[in-house]
């Protein structure tokens, strides 16, 4: 088939769930466009079948914001047209279903039929979509969507309470490419680099947006470090960054935690962690977490949102309420404990990732694609 794909593309969850779905896609295949402002993050050219499409922007004196949704509208036609594809798969409502929605209505008018698909993935809903701001185009939007799909149940039901949506919301969880976090893979994790055999290593991988609670990241590690001896991998960048820094000299830290910046190579931070950290405020599903976990890592995180989901507690690491750093600190003394007590969680962990495969969820999002198409 021929896929537009639409998304973010940064380090956020759904700009990689949109990139792995569109290399795994050319992988079979189909023929797939990314349409987006930036060549995605972790985009491959690995196959003849993708195609990047930069989405432009012109300075004008009278614009204080510039018109986004209008250059992408337009862009999706000139490609839709162009390259004749039949479905547009948009990631994260805003704005990408407003404007798939637009060009949708203009390619009509030039007699073409092109269906949409618009995959929620959390904050699109939870944090910035219900505003009052966003809420009646986000809800106009959702609703003149062809297919809606949502990364969760937690979601899907958020969605249903938030919005009076009209139409089922699928569930289809976030997948992992299990291959890449195999420690096979990686002969040169060298954990001695960062820490004396002795200690365990704790790891938090985001974008340092306040919903993900990177102070308490550092406030659990404080109380772990007390116990046993450790040091913490701060992967990735953003606003909270630098209190989070300041947090870690305050408790005397400095030495013990490593701010690494944003990294395309997750995987390979991942297979030197013994435990990972996402203590967020929310979680529509939480793909940090299982990418941890096909990468043998039990977590630890609160109990929000899609989180229960996804790691199972007391199996593949434990739940917590929000802001509970004294009991996140406690399970993760648990875990770290003794050698047998850690392996059985890794173990746990890597097995429970294996219905979140790649290859399990590929086939459905195909599906939707086939099936909406052959409806008029
Ligand atoms: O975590 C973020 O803030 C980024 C955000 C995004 O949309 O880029 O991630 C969301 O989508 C991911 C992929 O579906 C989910 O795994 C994350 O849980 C979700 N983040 C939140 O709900 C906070």
């Amino acid at each position: 088939m021929k896929i537009g794909i639409v998304c973010y593309p940064t380090f956020g969850g759904s700009g990689v769930v949109a990139t792995e779905l569109g290399m795994a896609l050319a992988d079979k295949g189909h023929e797939v466009h990314f349409i987006t402002y930036n060549q995605p993050v972790r985009l491959d050219f690995i196959s003849h079948n993708l195609h990047f499409h930069e989405v432009l922007l012109e300075e004008y004196p009278l614009f204080h914001y510039q018109p986004y949704e209008l250059a992408l509208s337009t862009k999706m036609v000139d490609v839709v047209e162009k390259h004749h594809l039949e479905v547009l798969h948009v990631h994260y409502a805003i704005p990408h279903a407003y404007a798939a929605y637009m060009a949708k209505q203009m390619l009509k008018e030039k007699g073409i039929h092109i269906k949409v698909v618009t995959t929620l993935h959390g904050t699109d809903i939870t944090l910035v979509g219900s505003h009052p701001t966003y809420k009646t185009a986000v809800e106009f939007s959702i609703n003149h969507s062809d297919v809606v799909t949502a990364v969760s149940k937690s979601l899907k039901d958020t969605t249903n309470r938030l919005f009076n949506i009209k139409k089922e919301i699928q569930v289809i969880y976030n997948f992992i490419d299990d291959e890449k976090y195999d420690h096979a893979n990686h002969e040169e994790c060298q954990r001695i680099a960062l820490a004396n055999p002795n200690e365990r290593i704790l790891t938090h991988v985001s974008n340092f947006r306040s919903v993900k609670r990177t102070e308490d990241v550092v406030r659990i590690f404080h109380l772990v470090q007390q116990d046993v001896p450790s040091k913490l991998l701060m992967v990735g960048d953003g606003p909270e960054r630098a209190k989070t820094e300041q947090l870690v000299e305050q408790l005397g830290l400095s030495g013990k935690v490593f701010f690494l910046g944003n990294s395309n190579e997750v995987a390979k931070v991942l297979c030197y962690s013994d435990v990972f950290l996402l203590p967020s405020e929310t979680e529509s599903f939480g793909l940090a977490a299982l990418e941890a976990m096909a990468a043998n890592t039990p977590v630890i995180s609160t109990n929000t949102g899609g989180l229960p989901e996804v790691n199972i507690h007391g199996k593949t690491g434990y739940l917590s309420n929000l802001g509970d750093v004294v009991e996140m600190s406690q399970n993760t003394i648990s875990i770290l404990k003794d050698d047998a007590t850690l392996l059985q969680f890794k173990q746990n962990a890597k097995a429970h990732t294996k219905q979140f495969s790649l290859e399990n969820i590929l086939p459905v999002y195909e599906d939707i694609y086939k099936s909406c198409c052959e409806t008029s």
